[in-house]
């Protein structure tokens, strides 16, 4: 095992094309930063991809959702992949960062909502099942206008159920951008508290 697998995992997960990258660049040193592949089409990260970040490893995992150049049975694959990470790892995992695109989510669950529960849902209550702290991340919220931030943030909090949810402190949906590093700070700051409360445990 190489030294940066046992330190704390800040998991970053999502469909694909949300920023998980672009997120995980903002946290990662310069030098890491470089590195981290970026793109205009879902499914450029084919990870997980871990990120030596001084006290804790940040994880980028790939996308799920649909992809570009991709079968639906990869598709899948994935999703399964994301999964078995969570069961193998979670006792390492501090902190999961949930990432939506915030422009496009409302879209993209409604039109899976009658089929079957969402992947974005089963994730976030999987999550809770391994009681893994988790920050929901509305990122790309530069694409929407300031007045229509509100109204989509509470749609999230409608479809994943985050109200009321003793494991998930309302201030723990934090609105983002990516591109213009709106909320980097906050983000930062929840990331701190939350690595100190589990090295301490
Ligand atoms: N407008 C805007 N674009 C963003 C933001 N964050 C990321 N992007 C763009 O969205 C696209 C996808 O970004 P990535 O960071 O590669 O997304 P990802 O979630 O890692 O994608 P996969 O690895 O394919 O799952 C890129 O073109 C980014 O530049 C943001 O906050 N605002
Ligand atoms: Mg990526």
């Amino acid at each position: 095992m190489s030294l940066s697998t046992k330190k704390p995992l800040l998991a970053v997960i999502g469909r694909s094309n949300t920023g998980k990258s672009s997120l995980c660049r903002l946290l990662a040193p310069r030098s890491a930063a470089r590195l981290i592949k970026v793109g205009k089409k879902p499914g450029v990260t084919r990870g997980p991809r871990e990120i030596d970040n001084g006290d804790y490893t940040i994880v980028d995992l790939p996308g799920f959702g649909y992809m570009a150049h991709a079968s639906k049975k990869f598709q899948g694959d994935v999703q399964d992949r994301i999964i078995g990470f969570i069961e193998e790892r979670h006792r390492e995992v501090f902190l999961a960062i949930e990432v939506l695109n915030i422009e496009a989510f409302r879209t993209a669950f409604d039109k899976h909502k009658d089929a079957s529960i969402p992947f974005d849902k089963e994730l976030f209550d999987f999550l809770q099942e391994f009681e893994i702290p988790t920050v929901v991340l509305a990122n790309k919220a530069d694409k929407l206008r300031e007045n229509a931030v509100d109204a989509e943030m509470a749609y999230v909090t409608e479809a994943l159920g985050l109200r009321g949810l003793p494991s998930f402190p309302p201030g723990n949906l934090l609105p983002f951008s990516a591109k213009e590093g709106a909320g980097v700070a906050v983000l930062k700051e929840k990331i701190r508290t939350y690595l100190e409360a589990f090295t301490r445990d």
